[in-house]
């Protein structure tokens, strides 16, 4: 019922409506109206009441809750449910617990902050509250485990597109996942499989996308290499409108790679990555390689060619580019 308030409080005219009018529209008594009310201020909900003329929707919380995120959402399956928290440890461990209870392809976890999010290799992703995206989603593709990877292509390619299409900004794939504007972070992507031999039971897909923050909020160590949209437009986003950009680009390009297959997917990351050619040092497992990047594989590997004219494929780790001497 509280979805059915807020849409009516949010109606075109910002004026007051009657708790009659409500409880009429809604076919419910006039204290469960004025409960309702009283559970969507508790939730950050400004509404301010008159005794003569109702209800009136003075300001939303900006939250990613459900009940904000749904009217606006343009998907046809992905977010449809949606499980919002203020404070979790990690989206992805909480979005994993769902999906072995049985949670469907589709469902979202989001949190306003994230007390142990999630880089790859054991790492740590910065996320403090109200400022950014931090999200899961759990997808159940019928695809052979080694095909896997290239669901995080396709979820790198969607984050990719929402940043130009929300920014108008040309963002840079930087492998294995980074999304970068200006050569700095702007999100990251950690995504986890759970599978058999032969049949994968889930992917959780987790994006942390840097949104409102300033300058001076990341730490020492992660200033100069990591940015938010604000600082890259000059002015603060909205999170709503940017997460249903982004739950809409994933929808779409997950439904071109189910339908469309592996190449499309290969190649949409191939010229949002510009990789080829570039000269990178590569750390993979405490040991540093140079070499020139020639693809990445269907299997997410970086394909390298070294000084010694060797082919190596690179699984894991992360590079740093050097000048670029091949096109
Ligand atoms: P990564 O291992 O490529 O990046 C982690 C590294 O990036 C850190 O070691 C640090 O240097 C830097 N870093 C940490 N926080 C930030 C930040 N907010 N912005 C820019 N740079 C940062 C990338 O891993 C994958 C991150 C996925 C995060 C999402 S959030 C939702 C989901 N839940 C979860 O626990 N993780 C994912």
């Amino acid at each position: 019922m509280d979805d059915e308030i807020l849409r009516l409080l949010k109606g075109p005219s910002s004026a007051f409506l009657s708790g009659q009018e409500i409880s009429h529209r809604l076919k419910v008594s006039r204290t469960a109206v004025w409960k309702r009310i009283n559970h969507l201020r508790t939730l950050g909900y400004e509404i301010e009441a008159s005794t003569r003329s109702g209800y009136r929707l003075i300001q939303s919380p900006d939250l990613l809750t459900p009940l904000e995120i749904k009217p606006i959402l343009k998907t046809k399956w992905v977010g449809k449910k949606m499980h919002h928290f203020h404070t979790l440890d990690s989206t992805n461990s909480k979005a994993y617990q769902l999906a072995l209870n049985g949670a469907e392809e589709g469902e979202v976890v989001i949190a306003e902050c994230q007390e142990k999010g999630r880089g790859r290799l054991g790492r740590h992703w910065f996320s403090p509250p109200f400022l950014n995206l931090y999200l899961s989603v759990i997808l159940r593709p019928k695809i052979p485990p080694h095909e896997a990877p290239l669901i995080t292509l396709m979820a790198a390619v969607a984050t990719a597109d929402t940043v130009q299409k929300f920014s108008g900004l040309l963002p840079l794939i930087k492998w294995p996942n980074d999304i970068l504007l200006r050569d700095r972070k702007l999100a990251g992507l950690l995504n986890e499989i759970h599978s058999e031999m032969d049949r994968i039971h889930f992917v959780i897909l987790g994006i942390g996308v840097n949104l409102n923050m300033d300058e001076k909020m990341f730490s020492k160590e992660i200033r100069a290499a990591a940015t938010s949209l604000k600082i890259e437009m000059g002015q603060p986003v909205s999170r709503k409108a940017f997460l249903q950009s982004l739950l809409s680009e994933l929808e779409r390009w997950y439904s071109i790679f189910l339908k469309e297959g592996n190449m499309v997917i290969l190649k949409a990351w191939r010229d949002r990555a510009h990789i080829k050619g570039r000269r990178v040092k590569v750390t993979s497992f405490g040991e540093v390689i140079f070499g020139t990047a020639t693809d990445v594989d269907s299997d997410g590997a970086l394909v390298l060619e070294t000084a010694d004219g060797k082919r190596k494929r690179i699984v894991a780790g992360d590079i740093e580019y050097n000048r670029k001497v091949k096109s």
